[in-house]
């Protein structure tokens, strides 16, 4: 006979089943994912929060390249490693959903500004934030971005449909006034200077990073305090968003900074993370230290900084996907008690990002915990 406590596990079960968007932290066993797409992508126009967020050495060819069509060896290349990370999903069971392949390579305009072209719908992690059972479409500060989210509409409609709740956060107007045009980089030890101030709301999804109960957020040249206090009201009392000093000096995305693995563990760049110096709640969390990236660059441009490295997609509290020349990460996390699986995907990070940049996690089997 059924014990009350097995019915109402069994329960919580279907209730879990029957939520189509459901994704509390970085490491529940992942049901489904949107990955990004590589074709119909464009250089990114140049601008101030390009500049701010790229190696300096790739500045020139950005310039050069603004707005072009990404060229076809490029996209060709990446496709290949794209196919293989969809494969090993696949393999594992889990769900893979793409947004539509609409072309960003059109010029567009606002009745503010215009846009040489749009970007790529490559890296689904920065314009739309899962939240619980909540699917928030953010306010990307680049203006090559502000359509990109068309490319998720039929998703978007279709987890609506299915009982997501969806929310898009106010729309920035990207204003001229946003942009600190004088940004320079600045020396090692120098005080960080940011491409966009305070005048408009702002964020990308992929500056936080959910740990159920808790967020952490990095001020970054796509996200501003605005941004990080309208998330705070937003989620209300129910959830912490807590800020994490970064040390780069190009901060774009927490996501190779400070990576929350499973429940107590965290990987982080010892580039721009201080371990000794995180929010108190952190302080019982192990900090895993990343080893130095493998130089992958295959590429003429560069879009992020080496520590793309770190930028791993959690399958479950275990396994963990991993570019397969990291082979000293890869050592590592198996020295940890993960198990990698390692995937080509060098190519892509021309496009911006790897696995976590490159996916959404729409579903992963668990509930809302704290874990501090
Ligand atoms: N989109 C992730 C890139 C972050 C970085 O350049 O460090």
């Amino acid at each position: 006979m059924a014990t009350a406590e097995t019915e109402s596990t069994k329960q919580k079960e279907t209730k879990q089943k029957e939520l189509v968007v459901c994704s509390h932290n970085e490491w529940d066993p992942l049901e489904e994912v949107i990955v990004g797409r590589v074709s119909g992508g464009a250089v990114p126009p140049w601008h101030v929060t390009l500049q701010a967020a790229t190696p300096k050495e790739s500045w020139e060819l950005l310039k050069l390249l603004s707005g072009k069509p990404a060229p076809d060896a490029m996209v060709q290349a990446a496709q290949r490693d794209l196919d293989q990370f969809i494969h090993i999903l696949q393999s594992e069971g889990i769900t893979v959903r793409r947004p539509d392949p609409i072309p960003q390579t059109n010029p567009f305009s606002t009745p503010d500004w215009q846009a040489e072209s749009g970007y790529n719908v490559a890296n689904p992690r920065d314009g739309l934030l899962v939240v619980g059972e909540e699917i928030i479409e953010t306010p990307m500060a680049w203006r090559s971005r502000y359509f990109e989210v068309h490319a998720y509409r039929a998703l978007l409609h279709e987890y609506f449909q299915a009982g997501a709740q969806w929310t898009a956060a106010p729309k920035p107007q990207l204003a001229d006034s946003l942009y600190n045009e004088d940004w320079e980089l600045p020396e090692k030890g120098e005080p960080l200077q940011f491409a966009v101030n305070e005048s408009e709301c702002c964020f990308d999804a992929a500056d936080f990073a959910r740990c159920g109960r808790d967020l952490f957020v990095t001020r970054s040249n796509a996200t501003n305090q605005f941004g990080i206090e309208w998330l705070r009201r937003h989620l209300g009392e129910r959830y912490g968003v807590h800020e994490i000093k970064t040390q780069s000096r190009q901060p774009m995305h927490i996501d190779t900074t400070f990576v929350p693995l499973c429940p107590g563990k965290v990987l982080y760049s010892p580039d721009f993370l201080d371990p000794n110096n995180v929010p108190e709640i952190l302080k019982s969390w192990e900090f895993l230290p990343a080893p130095r990236p493998v130089n992958t660059m295959v590429q003429m441009i560069d879009l992020s900084s080496t520590w793309l490295s770190m930028n791993v997609l959690m399958l479950d509290e275990k396994r963990v996907v991993c570019e397969a020349s990291q082979e000293p990460l890869i050592e590592k996390l198996t020295e940890w008690g993960f198990e990698p699986i390692p995937c080509p995907y060098a190519n892509y990070y021309v496009y911006g990002g790897a696995f976590h940049c490159s996916t959404l996690d729409i579903r992963r089997r668990g509930s809302l915990q704290s874990y501090f």
